[in-house]
């Protein structure tokens, strides 16, 4: 049944098999109380958006996914304290907030990253969007948001007030994309001034990694990719050296230009053989991070004796260690300030134009896909 005063009609483009999106009216539930209408104004598709619609992570169908939204409070649950109708907001992920790592101030870490973020339903098993049709249940609540329509119900807590001199439809990939790769550089592993640095992958999440090194005042940054395009856009964006994976020993070339090793690396890729290599292109005492998505069979494998004495540190890192209410607003005060251009990576598409962004982000013709909604 449908109650016209607390359930709307909105646009959103639904998973309804395995490989593609299609865009439908669908019903749309008034937040609770602890949470937020959102019209969403623009949403980056991201490398999870992709693995979830193919399948490779298994969130049940159909699907509204999405979690790089942006846009502008329609209404607030009574709850709601954070923000206020018209207020601008960037959608993040949602952490349980109850959990050891979340006590500790990294929600990033959440033990319950999986439950929320990818069960397509509430935690109590309830969802805020419905079949226009009434043919069944519409899994929603992709990372606490399913931003990829006109609307979105939002959590208080993964929902980012952001300043309203900004751009809006530019700032939902700050999100996840975004805050990934700077965070990871920034925030976990603490590059600092006067270090090195290598990334492998030069996607959205690598190249800002690049910018975030940078900011940091690291004084070598070499990129890692096999797109000549990419590795164009990396030097244009700070990095001091490029390598070319296809054409070059990646781990020869930065021992090379390091004299040895690496301080910090970080594999965007989640492939198993790069991810290893990362750990070789590091020095001694290096440290390395892992964050991208990888098949669910993928284990790296480590020479044992050689990684223990190599003395080492390998951690895995999800979205940055990103506290999203404080490190989205600092990405843009130093996007707005010209020393992140993160809008270097962004091509916008049309909503209707979704199918050409997500094969442009899997070809490697956009590095980051943002999709104008509103
Ligand atoms: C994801 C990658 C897979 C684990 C959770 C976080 N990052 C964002 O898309
Ligand atoms: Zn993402």
């Amino acid at each position: 049944m449908t109650d016209s005063a607390t359930t709307r009609e909105i646009t959103a483009a639904v998973v309804r098999e395995k490989g593609s999106f299609e865009l439908a009216p669908v019903l749309l539930d008034a937040p609770r109380d602890d949470e937020v209408l959102v019209r969403i104004v623009a949403t980056g598709l991201c490398h999870t958006d992709l693995v979830v619609r193919d399948q490779v992570y298994p969130v049940p169908l159909p699907v509204v996914l999405g979690h790089e939204g942006a846009g502008v409070v329609e209404s607030v649950g009574a709850a709601v304290e954070k923000v206020a109708p018209g207020d601008h907001v960037a959608v993040s992920f949602l952490p349980c907030g109850r959990c050891r790592p979340c006590f500790d101030g990294s929600p990033a870490s959440c033990a319950n990253f999986n439950a929320i973020n990818f069960a397509g339903q509430r935690p109590d098993g309830s969802h805020a969007l419905r079949s226009a049709t009434g043919d069944g249940t519409l899994h929603d609540r992709f990372f606490g948001q399913s931003s990829f329509a006109t609307h979105a119900v939002t959590s208080e807590r993964n929902t980012v007030k952001v300043r309203a001199d900004a751009p809006l439809d530019l700032l939902g990939p700050l999100g996840c994309g975004i805050q990934t790769g700077a965070g990871t550089v920034l925030r976990a592993l603490e590059v600092g001034a006067g270090a090195t640095f290598a990334v492998m992958g030069a996607g959205a999440v690598g190249l800002s990694a690049v910018m975030a090194a940078r900011v940091t005042g690291a004084t070598t940054v070499v990129a890692v990719d096999v797109l000549p395009a990419r590795l164009e856009l990396a030097t244009e964006l700070g990095a001091t050296h490029v390598v070319n994976g296809r054409e070059k020993d990646a781990v020869d070339e930065i021992r090379r230009i390091t004299g040895g090793g690496v301080d910090f690396a970080l594999d965007t890729t989640g492939l198993p053989a790069l991810i290893g290599q990362m750990v070789e292109a590091l020095r001694q005492r290096g440290t390395g991070a892992v964050l991208g998505a990888s098949r669910a069979d993928a284990v790296i494998g480590l020479p044992a004796n050689a990684f223990m004495q190599s003395c080492k540190t390998l951690m895995g890192v999800v979205e940055g260690d990103s506290v999203p209410d404080v490190f989205v607003p600092q990405l843009l005060d130093l996007h707005l300030q010209g020393r992140f251009p993160f809008d270097r990576l962004v091509r916008f598409y049309d909503f209707d134009r979704i199918d050409e962004a997500a094969a442009d982000a899997a070809s490697g013709a956009a590095v980051k896909p943002v999709l104008r909604i509103g």
